[in-house]
């Protein structure tokens, strides 16, 4: 269509080629997307995501190239001949992305073209003398021993629920260190594809024997060894082993499975990354019909992408909650939005950190509209690696964020579901939000006005 205009045409083509270009400037918010960069949001500085509007051929995405410079490096989702092309550039030396943003903004082939943000876990310590020896976060309070303050989860433990059979849960983060103690019970083992350097159910990944590693492109979960620290204390909230005898206990006992989506190394992770690991687990669900009933998302950073959202509101459809961490940078999230919690898809819960008194934590994001519920954030103990004589053993250790109380969340809607088969991601979702208890420090701070209650679950 560029072509056809800059070379002339006749005038009722030209009108035409005008209402296609003004619908084409519609797509993604390339506002936001500037704001994000004149912010100094962190991101790859060489490379740009695309989503070619549907119907752009090949060629059409090919003068998208040669008209920046870029060349491909990834394809994030591919086209069907209908659908658009979602890929990843890199852009030559010297080209700025904000100046490839703005060239794109109003390019006929290009719904949208946005930067390959950099994100950083959510912990804000992982001070390991830091430990105050307990499992507060888990207690209720007609538990011994008690605190109101936790999450009532060994309140449901004493009716006997503590086996949250046969659900799955998805780990987006750091990777695993699988052979811990107090998980390794716990750990999804593909059925589907055994270790034999063939991908035999076809996803994709070869021998993604318990997830896949799409920052090292491996199925090893734990390449990251003991640096895969904060992967492995979220995975010990949602499912440490309980009952033996040892170590902690996740909101889920026993019967759950955790996949590992390892997307965060030592720089961090990116939204590329984040697309696939999130696809990653849509594709499972639907391929093998797998129940899959959230994924844990203890991070952000980074500014506004399209492509991210587009990929959580295809979790959406697959009926997967996102759960996500509310950040760590103690502002108010609805006056400066925190990436990915803030998107408004519905199947996102985005959780504040709660203290073992009650209050807010002192680092914890909040949002009276875009933070929904608060959870033990604060002094968590749980799982983790240890290097040791040059090999890695099963350890605890205490850490505070939102990033630890995502996973009470996440644990949360994996006990539910294991009670409430028939229970949709929505019905999950309210059930989680509608026991919620209200608590002074969170009073117009969060959605719920309150902190997490899973006595009933
Ligand atoms: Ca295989
Ligand atoms: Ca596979
Ligand atoms: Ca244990």
């Amino acid at each position: 269509m560029k072509h056809l205009f800059r070379t002339g045409m006749l005038a009722g083509a030209v009108i035409a080629a005008l209402g296609m270009f003004s619908t084409a400037a519609a797509g993604g918010r390339p506002d936001l997307v500037l704001s994000g960069l004149k912010a100094g949001r962190a991101h790859q500085a060489d490379e740009l995501i695309v989503k070619y509007r549907d119907g752009a051929t090949s060629t059409d995405q090919a003068a998208v190239r040669q008209g920046l410079g870029a060349r491909k490096v990834d394809t994030l989702r591919p086209g069907n001949g209908k659908r658009g092309e979602v890929a990843l550039l890199r852009l030559p030396a010297g080209t700025s992305v904000a100046a490839a943003v703005q060239a794109l903004a109003n390019d006929a082939s290009v719904e949208y073209a946005e930067p390959n943000w950099t994100y950083q876990h959510r912990a804000t310590s992982n001070d390991t003398y830091y430990t105050n020896g307990s499992l507060w976060g888990m207690y209720g309070d007609a538990s011994t021993p008690s605190n109101q303050y936790g999450s009532q989860a060994a309140e449901a433990w004493a009716r006997g629920h503590t086996d949250c059979g046969n659900v799955i849960v998805g780990v987006i983060d750091e990777g695993i260190y699988f052979n811990h103690e107090d998980l390794a019970a716990n750990i999804w083992v593909n059925p589907y594809d055994g270790a034999d350097g063939i991908d035999n159910d076809g996803n994709g990944y070869v021998d993604d024997l318990r997830g896949w590693d799409f920052e090292g492109d491996s199925n090893n979960i734990n390449s990251g060894g003991a640096s895969d620290d904060h992967g492995t204390h979220v995975a010990g909230t949602i499912a440490g082993v309980g009952g033996n005898g040892k170590g902690v206990a996740g909101v889920c006992w026993s019967g759950v499975k955790l996949i590992s989506g390892k997307f965060l190394g030592r720089r961090g992770g990116s939204t590329a990354n984040a697309i696939k690991a999130i696809d990653y687990f849509n594709d499972l669900k639907a391929r093998h019909g797998l129940n899959i009933v959230a994924t844990n998302n203890s991070w952000g950073g980074g500014g506004f992408s399209q492509a991210l959202q587009d990929a959580i509101e295809r979790a959406n459809k697959a009926g997967i909650l996102f759960i996500a961490a509310a950040g760590n940078d103690a502002y108010d999230n609805d006056t400066t939005a925190s990436y990915p919690s803030n998107y408004p898809n519905p199947n996102i819960i985005a959780v504040a950190s709660t203290t073992s008194t009650g209050g807010l934590s002192s680092f914890s994001q909040y949002g009276k509209v875009t933070v929904d519920i608060g959870a033990p954030g604060s002094g968590i103990f749980s799982t983790v690696p240890k290097s040791a004589k040059g090999k890695l053993i099963s350890s605890y250790a205490s850490y505070s964020g939102t990033s630890m109380a995502t996973p009470h969340v996440t644990g949360a809607a994996a006990l539910y579901k294991s009670s409430h088969s028939g229970a949709t991601a929505a019905d999950v979702e309210a059930a989680i939000l509608g026991a919620a208890i209200p608590t002074p420090s969170l009073q117009g701070k969060v959605v719920t006005d309150g902190r997490l209650d899973v006595s009933g679950f």
